[in-house]
């Protein structure tokens, strides 16, 4: 395999590793830069490059050799289906996104979660401290019906939270797996959703929840019941009668992959999720990726997580399957598991710690922008080289408050927090109704995410705010038809305490992009902006700028 290195140096050398020694290569000039073969023969393969000014790993420019941990990472075998780099997806949580059939709709008190009756809530009133018990009745006709407003928007892949049948209203306590939930519509409505997208050229990835099962899925009452049970084995018993769990939440009892049973229902055997809908499905997130393993821990992580990839990938060889990585997602991605990560630590968090100066749990922090870039640069830098393109990555999920909540409002700043997003390499993911300005009910003094970020999505369009949904449909837009904002390497650029600004490369082609929150000055060459499609040149002002010189 050929690596290209996009420098200035004339010259260079490869240093690699191999059997515990590093071996050099030099390089050869190419077209902006160096190049060089390099003997792929263990994966990850591990290498940094030797340049006058300096070593080159994941960590940047160092004047020392650096540690292993530190060199690039290329992993070789299976990649990320090519349709999932740079692609563009939206976030829907199906209990609130849109109603498609009314009779659908769990009833008031129709049946007790934890012992309490679940209530059914009106559309338009805002969601209550009770989350899980709260039914709006959205459904899979709903996203169905919505299809032609996402087309518009220029969405390419839609991921729903989970679908399968589950007591609670955001459905991560699963009761049955092989059945689509009545009150979404049931398989049928998959079916028509799937076949829908399809026609359209769309996409549909769905929510596995496959580390921890609903405490009221039959496999688990009777293991509970029944210590001599072949379902016991599934799970993880301690002496005094307590289970493993996720989180220490006991409707979520935790699945042990040590178990046979277990690797047959959830990897091997053909009524495994996994398997099973890949008919109707082109991937899969994977909750909690980070603690799926044996004996109530993570323990063999990585081996499952690879076998649940390969798994699907055995039944649709195109799947995408990425894990949600709540932490630092990149030693589970170089360890060969997964196509990229629902990921937070490596982009998420920085840029709204910087954006809103408190972090995602709302504490007070500082950062400025030339620390943001480093852990921006830092955690791209550390991916292992082919999934750079391919990581869910968001501003807003489920589980954390909305984007535009945490700017108490400010909507320049939201744009420019989306204008960010959209240039920075990955899959970009559009958590509903952030693009219509949706935002969360209660006061800042209570700082909370799940369960006021879960609002039912306004249809009501007197609701909307409609520059923010032009400016994000510009964005998509730009995402779609700029192979550099798809695939370009990653380049850094000015870095200050008040500008973070990068290139894109790709193939002849470049975007600046810059972003201030305070506002900047810059000299530009002759130019493009691509959000007003004006030329540009000279001194400009901008808090953001997508560039493209001419
Ligand atoms: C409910 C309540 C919460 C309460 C929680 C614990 O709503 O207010 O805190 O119970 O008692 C699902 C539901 C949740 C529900 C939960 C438990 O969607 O509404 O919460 O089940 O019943 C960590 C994990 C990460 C996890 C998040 C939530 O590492 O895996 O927390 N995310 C997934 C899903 C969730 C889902 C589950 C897991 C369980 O996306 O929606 O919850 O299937 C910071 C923190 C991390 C945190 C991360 C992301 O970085 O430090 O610990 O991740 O943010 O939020």
């Amino acid at each position: 395999m050929t690596l290209y290195l996009e420098t200035e140096a004339e010259e260079g050398l490869l240093l690699y590793e191999k059997d515990g020694e590093i071996h050099k290569k030099p390089m050869e000039p190419a077209k902006g830069g160096l190049r060089v073969r390099v003997p792929v023969h263990v994966s990850p393969f591990r290498y940094c490059f030797l340049l006058p000014e300096g070593f080159l790993g994941s960590h940047g420019l160092e004047k020392t050799l650096p540690r292993y941990d530190r060199f690039f990472h290329l992993l070789a075998g299976s990649l990320p289906p090519w349709w999932a780099l740079g692609t563009v997806y939206y976030q829907i949580f199906p209990d609130r996104f849109r109603q498609g059939r009314k009779e659908l709709a769990p009833k008031d008190g129709e049946w007790l979660l934890m012992g309490r009756p679940i209530r059914k809530k009106a559309w338009n009133e805002p969601p209550g401290p009770e989350g899980a018990l709260e039914f709006y009745g959205g459904d899979l006709w709903g996203v169905l019906e919505a299809l032609p407003y996402l087309e518009s928007l220029g969405i390419e892949v839609l991921y729903l939270t989970p679908i399968f049948q589950s007591p609670s209203s955001h459905r991560y306590d699963t009761e049955d797996y092989l059945r689509v939930d009545p009150h979404l519509g049931g398989e049928e409505a998959l079916e028509a959703l799937f076949q829908a997208l399809e026609k359209r050229g769309m996409r549909l990835v769905l929510d596995g929840v496959f580390n921890h099962v609903g405490a009221t899925h039959p496999w688990f009452q009777r293991a509970l019941k029944d210590p001599e049970s072949p379902e016991r084995s599934m799970f993880t018993f301690y002496p005094d009668g307590s289970y493993a769990t996720f989180w220490g939440v006991k409707s979520m009892p935790k699945l042990d992959y040590a178990s046979p049973l277990t690797q047959e229902r959830f990897v091997h055997g053909p009524r495994a999720p996994i398997r099973y809908w890949m008919r109707l499905a082109h991937g899969f997130r994977l909750d909690v990726a980070h603690s799926i393993g044996e004996g109530g821990t993570n323990r063999k992580n990585a081996r499952w997580l690879r076998a649940l990839a390969r798994a699907a990938k055995e039944e649709r060889p195109e799947a995408v399957v990425f894990g949600e990585l709540s932490y630092d997602a990149i030693p589970t991605l170089r360890a060969h598991t997964l196509d990229g990560a629902m990921h937070y630590a490596g982009f998420a968090h920085p840029v709204m710690e910087w954006l809103s100066g408190r972090d995602v749990h709302g504490r007070p922090v500082h950062l400025d922008a030339q620390e943001t870039w480093r852990v921006l640069w830092d955690h791209y830098q550390a991916l292992p080289v082919q999934l750079r393109h391919s990581m869910y990555t968001l501003l807003s999920s489920h589980d954390i408050p909305r984007a535009l909540w945490r700017l108490k409002g400010d909507v320049e700043r939201f744009k420019l927090a989306y204008a960010l997003l959209f240039a920075f390499p990955g899959s970009p993911a559009i958590y509903y109704g952030d693009e219509v300005g949706l935002s969360q009910p209660n006061p800042y003094a209570k700082w909370q995410g799940d369960p006021y970020c879960r609002a039912p999505f306004p249809w009501d369009e007197k609701r909307w705010n409609r520059e923010v949904l032009g400016f994000i449909g510009k964005l998509v837009h730009l995402k779609r038809t700029h192979p550099v904002l798809r695939l370009g390497g990653l380049l850094p650029s000015r870095a200050d305490k008040e500008v973070l600004a990068f290139k894109r490369r790709y193939q002849g082609q470049e975007v600046w992009a810059f972003f201030a929150p305070k506002g900047t000055r810059l000299t530009l060459p002759r130019g493009l902006d691509l959000l007003t499609e004006r030329e540009v040149e000279g001194e400009v002002e901008a808090t953001y700028l997508l560039f493209q010189p001419l």
